[in-house]
């Protein structure tokens, strides 16, 4: 038992360094990281690509690395919209973890996105424990999946800086209630800001880029206080 402990302690700490690599790069290059993170299917794909569209045309460029299980489906249908995109193949693995980026940082470094977006496995329960060295995680809850994700699921909608309900063009047809939906987020997580989006209609987008704004800018006062 010591000796399982002793070795969980020590993956754990290589974890945190990678992760902490990843940062302190991205940190000197000025390249926020936003880790998106939900249910598979809840719309992570199809949401980056209409964000990247719209820092596209505000004249910034975006960086996306998407992490599947299997296939390179996600990165071909995100090419169009951004300006890097890499699909890393997991082989079965649940989640992303930090070291799994670092073939890819000096790519970055030269695409120069002002956002570098990590979409991670479809999955709501691993992906939460791995810090990928992202500024920002954003957690997505679709109107299709049922209002009870955030009780269910509430590790990750605590850990969230900022969560999406996407699909909201389908919310009458799934009979999805947004004050139910509240109640069991508000639960878990009393003060994370929460935007409305349809990929489809582009109805919150811009608004989801506001408070990314916000979130970085505010990060960036907490790295940097007197600047
Ligand atoms: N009507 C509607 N459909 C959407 C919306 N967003 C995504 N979809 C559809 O929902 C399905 C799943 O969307 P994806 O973006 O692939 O979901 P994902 O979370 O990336 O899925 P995984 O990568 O497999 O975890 C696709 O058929 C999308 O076209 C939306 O806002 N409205
Ligand atoms: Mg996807």
């Amino acid at each position: 038992m010591t000796e399982f402990v002793g070795l969980e302690r020590k993956i754990l700490d290589h974890a945190r360094q990678d992760a902490m690599f990843v940062r302190g790069t991205l940190e000197t290059r000025s390249v926020i990281m936003v880790n998106v993170m939900s249910a598979p299917g809840s719309g992570k794909t199809e949401l980056l690509g209409a964000v990247a569209d719209c820092l596209r045309a505000e004249g910034e460029r975006s960086a996306v690395v998407v992490g599947d299980c299997a296939t390179e489906y996600d990165a071909q249908r995100l090419l169009p919209h951004c300006d890097w995109v890499r699909q890393v193949v997991t082989d079965g693995v649940c989640h992303l973890e930090a070291r799994m980026l670092f073939p890819y940082l000096d790519e970055i470094a030269e695409a120069a996105p002002s956002y570098l977006f990590v979409e991670n496995v479809g999955n709501m329960v691993c992906p939460v424990d791995f810090d990928l060295g992202e500024d920002i995680r954003l957690v997505l809850l679709s109107t299709t999946e049922g209002e009870d994700k955030p009780a269910k699921y509430p590790a990750l909608f605590y850990a969230a800086d900022l969560v999406v309900m996407t699909k909201m063009d389908l919310a009458d047809a799934a009979g999805f209630s947004f004050t139910t939906a509240m109640g069991h987020l508000r639960k878990v997580n009393a003060s994370v800001p929460v935007v409305l989006t349809s990929a489809r209609t582009g109805v919150g987008i811009g608004q989801l880029l506001k408070e990314l704004r916000v979130l970085s800018a505010r990060r960036a006062d907490a790295m940097h206080p007197s600047g």
